[in-house]
């Protein structure tokens, strides 16, 4: 069990109503496990962009069928989702026949934090509802055994697939990996991405674009190939979605040949560029934020230095994820090289005269891929896969 189908209504980014503007409620019927799971997952979503790397889990707490607080992981090194929801109890309050559900399975490991389960023991909290266990070393079953082992009652399982969904990145980094890349595109029915003028803007309606936005917060760093970034001049900012918009990406042009570098600064504010060392004469390096990739643009490790040099890149935090965002000829490059764990791909209606055949690609990420998620926004589909492990 790993990367199955999501209910309708979830996607990789969590509820899918939840990202856009307009929301709809309630997906499971009150008082049921699925509800409140329902409700720790859409609380685990007001981490986006924050938490990172730390997994973003919500947790609620409740009494007599009654919510009586709820909480979701701050800041890496910050508080976990149980702590914020313990800490909001009302004063008093007696947890005597309480029933706890949280996205993740509690801590048993002091790191940044205290252990989450010493918050459960001696309370008289009747049960514990997780959605999936935590895969880290040190806690990995472990928080689990000791609640059950304290007399709670332990549950696992609810709305598990939608939860890895929404987690699949920690998840996948806390295996050997490092980072995790995605892949994501819009393109018309036909599978172009843009025309021959490299006209790629608006193939996709608003929701999908609010969709976007959403994961260019939930990624650590956002990529575009020279040429699209040339054509398209995108912004790769988070505008659109709805609240909390809590983080702008780390935005990241691969430039093997150098095709930015006769750009004016202002145009290249804000964004780090990846070019080829040889091709990065002295003057230049003291302007705009360039990183050689020691390998020439023809290099076959080519692939292999951008990745490798965007990883070890230093940042505040670590990498955990990196969305690829286009064109076609980088997204092909680097799929086939094996490099993605997961694939977003929006289907619009909108058609382009005088398509560009350099700009087309399959419908999906191919073979080894388990598909996910698919969801209609009015009239664009969203499909969604997860590597299989
Ligand atoms: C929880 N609740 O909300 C989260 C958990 O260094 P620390 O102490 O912050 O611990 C980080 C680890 O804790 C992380 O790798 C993951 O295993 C778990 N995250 N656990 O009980 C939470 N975010
Ligand atoms: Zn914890």
């Amino acid at each position: 069990m790993q990367w199955k189908p999501l209910r309708p209504g979830f996607g990789l980014a969590g509820r899918i109503d939840r990202t856009l503007i307009d929301r709809v409620d309630p997906f499971f019927p009150a008082g049921t496990d699925e509800y409140w799971m329902g409700q720790a997952l859409i609380e685990s979503m007001k981490s986006v962009g924050i938490s990172a790397p730390n997994p973003g889990v919500g947790c609620v707490i409740v009494k007599n069928g009654h919510e009586l607080a709820r909480g979701h992981t701050q800041a890496w090194k910050q508080p976990h989702a149980e702590r914020m929801a313990f800490a909001s109890l009302p004063e008093g309050v007696s947890l005597e026949g309480a029933e706890v559900f949280v996205t993740l399975e509690p801590c048993s490991h002091t790191g940044f934090q205290p252990p989450c389960s010493d918050l459960f023991l001696g309370r008289g909290i009747a049960r514990l509802v997780v959605a999936t266990s935590d895969p880290d070393p040190r806690v990995s079953g472990e928080g689990l055994r000791r609640l059950a082992a304290s007399g709670i009652r332990v549950k696992t399982g609810v709305l598990e697939a939608e939860v890895r969904a929404l987690l699949f990145p920690f998840l996948k980094t806390r295996g050997a990996k490092k980072t995790v890349w995605v892949s994501k595109w819009a393109r018309m029915p036909s599978g172009h991405l843009a025309d021959v003028d490299g006209n790629s803007k608006w193939i996709t309606n608003a929701k999908s674009r609010a969709y976007t936005h959403w994961l260019r917060q939930k990624y650590d760093a956002i990529v575009v190939g020279a040429r699209t970034f040339l054509l398209d001049r995108p912004a790769l900012t988070v505008r659109d979605c709805a609240p909390p918009r809590q983080r702008q990406p780390l935005r990241i042009v691969f430039d093997p040949r150098g095709d930015l570098l006769n750009e004016p600064e202002s145009a290249l504010h804000g964004f780090r560029v990846l070019v080829c060392g040889s091709r990065l004469p002295d003057e230049k390096r003291a302007g705009a934020i360039f990183h050689p990739m020691e390998v020439g643009p023809d290099s076959p490790d080519l692939v292999e230095a951008f990745r490798s040099t965007l990883e070890s890149m230093p940042f505040e935090k670590p990498l955990q994820s990196v969305m690829v965002e286009g064109g076609a000829r980088l997204l092909r490059t680097l799929g086939d090289a094996g490099i993605f764990d997961a694939a977003h791909v929006f289907t619009g209606v909108q058609k382009f005269d005088r398509l560009s055949k350099r700009e087309w690609l399959e419908a999906g990420p191919g073979g080894g891929f388990n598909p996910c998620t698919h969801h209609v926004f009015d009239e664009d589909v969203l499909q969604e896969w997860v590597k299989e492990d």
